[in-house]
């Protein structure tokens, strides 16, 4: 596929002087090696998750296919105990399963109640707390959620992006990341905030020919790698083997620029949401006009946004 390919920098043994001062600024996607994350690389075995995670029931995506697709909904949630999860996640083909015997498990960890709760492992899962450590790269106090990520082998989480920073920890398993900087926005046929092309890696480029401009970088992650996801970037994520990953969002900006509502880390910020708001009124604004018209002051408005709005500092 033509385009380019990036590999997204790795570095190792990283201070948190490193980190903060040099290396966060660029907000840029990179990979933290050697991180102390606690005995959670070596203990975290499908027995030892079963017995210790225990039998709290996770609600659950399940797919018979492994590319999984939110917007045409190719999944269906369904509730297992904690155990259960981990030991079908970790086998190919099931001897008990929803609708097929080799479908697909994804979890994505929620809080208590989703609609109100942000997701804590260390709350939902005390007795696994003790075996992790996140990395201390941001202030305690702009802690926002832990969730665990655990994957079937295979599966692939379409392209989308959040709006909170992120360390996603990969604690076993393998995992394949591709990332798309927030400035290749308008090549990846947005719906929302996932991409519509779920087959990176063969994109069907009659129907999505933009695609081929976006900038791909690329990492493979390994047990005890972290990959640095700055907010707006999106991600694509294909677990090559079953794998436990955890991953921590934190509020870099002020408190007040988030969502209220937002427990998952991906609701626009408020400022967004409302300019967003505005621009469909003016929308609608711009129907009134015979087209000739609409279509002249349509491509006005896009030059003085590019003009007023857009940055110069990111690339
Ligand atoms: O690792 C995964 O399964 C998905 C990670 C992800 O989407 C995230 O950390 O925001």
């Amino acid at each position: 596929m033509a385009g380019h390919r990036f590999p997204v920098p790795r570095f190792e043994g990283v201070s948190q002087e490193q980190f903060i001062e040099h290396l966060y600024p660029q907000r840029k996607p990179l990979v933290l090696e050697g991180i102390d994350l606690g005995a959670c690389t070596s203990k975290w075995t499908v027995d030892y998750l079963s017995q210790i995670g225990g039998r709290k029931e996770v609600k659950i995506h399940v797919a018979a296919v492994a590319q999984m697709d939110f917007i045409s909904k190719n999944f269906v949630y369904r509730t297992l105990p904690f155990d259960k999860l981990v030991q079908r996640a970790a086998e190919e083909k099931h001897t008990e399963f929803f609708i097929s015997e080799d479908e697909k498990y994804y979890l994505r960890s929620l809080g208590e109640d989703p609609r109100k709760d942000v997701a804590d492992i260390r709350k939902q899962f005390p007795l696994l707390e003790g075996d992790i450590k996140f990395p201390k790269f941001f202030k305690e106090e702009h802690f926002f959620s832990s969730v665990f990520r655990i994957s079937s082998p295979g599966l692939q989480l379409w392209t989308h992006y959040d709006v909170m920073d992120n360390f996603l920890i990969q604690v076993t398993g393998k995992k394949r990341v591709v990332l798309f900087s927030p400035r290749d926005a308008q090549y990846l046929y947005l719906s929302g905030s996932k991409s519509e092309v779920l087959n990176i890696d063969n994109p069907d480029l009659a129907k999505y020919p933009l695609f081929s401009k976006a900038r791909r970088y690329e990492c493979s992650l390994k047990a005890g790698d972290v990959l640095f996801i700055p907010a707006l970037w999106f991600h694509n994520v294909i677990s090559e083997e079953f794998g436990v990953g955890v991953n921590v969002f934190w509020k870099h900006l002020p408190s007040e620029c988030y969502d209220k509502t937002d427990t998952y880390g991906n609701k626009d910020l408020t400022a967004a949401s409302r300019a967003v708001q505005i621009l469909d009124r003016a929308l609608k604004t711009l129907a009134e006009l015979p087209e000739e018209y609409r279509d002249f002051y349509a491509r006005r408005m896009v030059l003085h946004i590019q003009d007023k709005a857009y940055s110069k500092n990111f690339e």
